[in-house]
């Protein structure tokens, strides 16, 4: 957790943990585990905090089980697709660290607005990893409630959800739910390519005049479809916030224990009363942007290898492994837990029943409309008119 945080005092601590303050290297970049597992004890970030966690043994395992867990089970939703068992899906191979980091930052009371592809926070949040596909089956429209579990619905609109975000953040001012350690805060998760979005840009400047509770959180995954990051911007992202009117900070998204630091420290001052900051998790995309895209024609093989180096389940494991925190037997039984979740995802999703076509009609209004039950009655007669036929 972020230096400052009175959860530090009271957690249990490693004793005597064998790590170094240091800078990463990038003066730019915060981090606090390596891409050799390394630990940094603290980090002071460009935004001029210093940055650092204070978990205990248990809490760094279930990290590593969070991690493990999101991978399995993007990669079984990856594989029902190419079965045609979903029409799409957005993978979030590669950014596990960046959506595990922030989800667990979150404390029960804060809210989140996602894109399309944080199924990793989606999961944090404790919300069953069998929802979003249903909508990628296109069977449901996503099925959760943003409001029990403090998770909005999927956003595929590009960067629309900051507005949401925005508007919903000054309503937790209006409300007069922050101020203190127990206040609101607001999270929107967006990525690079939605920096050169107007609604980014002005979600920014609402955010930043009205002192919104909410923490940007922008994945640099480096690209936007086949844009490299040179189409977005001449600048780190992070360093538009300045222009704005509030901190930005640039963290190691393949960083779990720092994406957590930096995202708390930000969520923590924003529920006080601090108002907004950018956080941009640099990261790497490993997979394609969707199922529909062919990342071999835009991006060399060379450039992906880099980042496999620098891959966040794998600096952990080593973290873990050279620290003595984990064993050869908790690995395992990780990765059998990851499997059995990933065969009741996939027995779920082909047990999941196909609804009427009528039922499209369902939900549009909260309490419909003359419009629609005219439109509902052209469709049933159209429908019901293919009966005994073969089509
Ligand atoms: C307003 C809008 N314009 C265009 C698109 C098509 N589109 C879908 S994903 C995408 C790229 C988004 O890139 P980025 O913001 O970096 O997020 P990533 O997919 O890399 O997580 C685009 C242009 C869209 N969904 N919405
Ligand atoms: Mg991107």
């Amino acid at each position: 957790m972020a230096k400052g945080d009175p959860g530090a005092s009271t957690r249990g601590r490693r004793a005597a943990p064998r790590s170094r303050k240091a800078p990463t290297g990038d003066p730019e970049l915060v981090q606090l585990l390596t891409p050799t597992g390394e630990r940094i004890d603290s980090v002071t970030g460009p935004d001029g905090v210093e940055y650092r966690v204070d978990f205990t043994d248990e809490e760094y395992r279930g990290l590593y089980r969070d991690l493990v867990l999101v991978r399995k089970l993007d990669a079984e939703a990856t594989a029902l697709q190419r079965q045609g068992e979903l029409g799409l899906w957005a993978s979030l191979l590669g950014q596990e660290a960046a959506q595990v980091g922030s989800g667990r930052a979150l404390r029960a009371q804060d809210m989140a607005f996602p894109t399309y592809r944080e199924h990793g926070v989606l999961y944090c949040r404790g919300i069953d990893p069998i929802m979003p596909l249903g909508l990628f089956r296109g069977v449901d429209q996503g099925g959760w409630d943003p409001n029990e579990f403090k998770f909005n619905m999927y956003t595929i609109v590009i960067g629309a959800q900051t507005l949401h975000a925005t508007g919903y953040a000054m309503g937790v001012v209006m409300d007069g739910k922050t101020g203190g350690e127990d206040g609101e805060a607001v999270i929107a998760y967006f990525g690079d390519g939605a920096t050169s979005q107007g609604d980014v840009n002005e979600a920014f400047v609402w955010a930043s005049v009205f002192n919104a509770p909410l923490v940007f959180f922008c994945q640099n995954n480096q690209y936007a479809i086949s844009e490299p990051l040179e189409r977005q911007t001449r600048v780190p992202l992070y360093r538009r916030a300045a222009g704005f009117g509030f901190p930005g900070v640039r963290v190691d998204g393949n960083d779990v224990l720092a994406t957590y630091a930096v995202a708390r420290h930000a969520l923590d001052n924003a529920r006080q009363g601090q108002g907004p900051s950018l956080i941009e998790a640099y990261t790497y995309r490993m997979g394609a942007h969707t199922t529909s895209d062919d990342p071999t024609r835009y991006r060399i093989a060379s450039e992906v290898e880099a980042w496999q180096a620098k891959d966040p389940i794998a600096r952990m494991k080593a973290f873990l492994e050279r620290e003595k925190i984990a064993d050869g037997d908790f690995f395992t039984e990780v990765d059998e837990q990851a499997r059995r979740e990933a065969i009741d995802l996939r027995e779920r999703v082909l047990a999941m029943p196909d609804p009427a076509p009528v039922t499209m009609f369902d939900h549009v209004y909260p309490n419909g409309s003359p419009l629609l039950d005219e439109q509902r009655a052209q469709f049933n007669k159209y429908f019901d008119s293919f009966e005994g036929s073969a089509h």
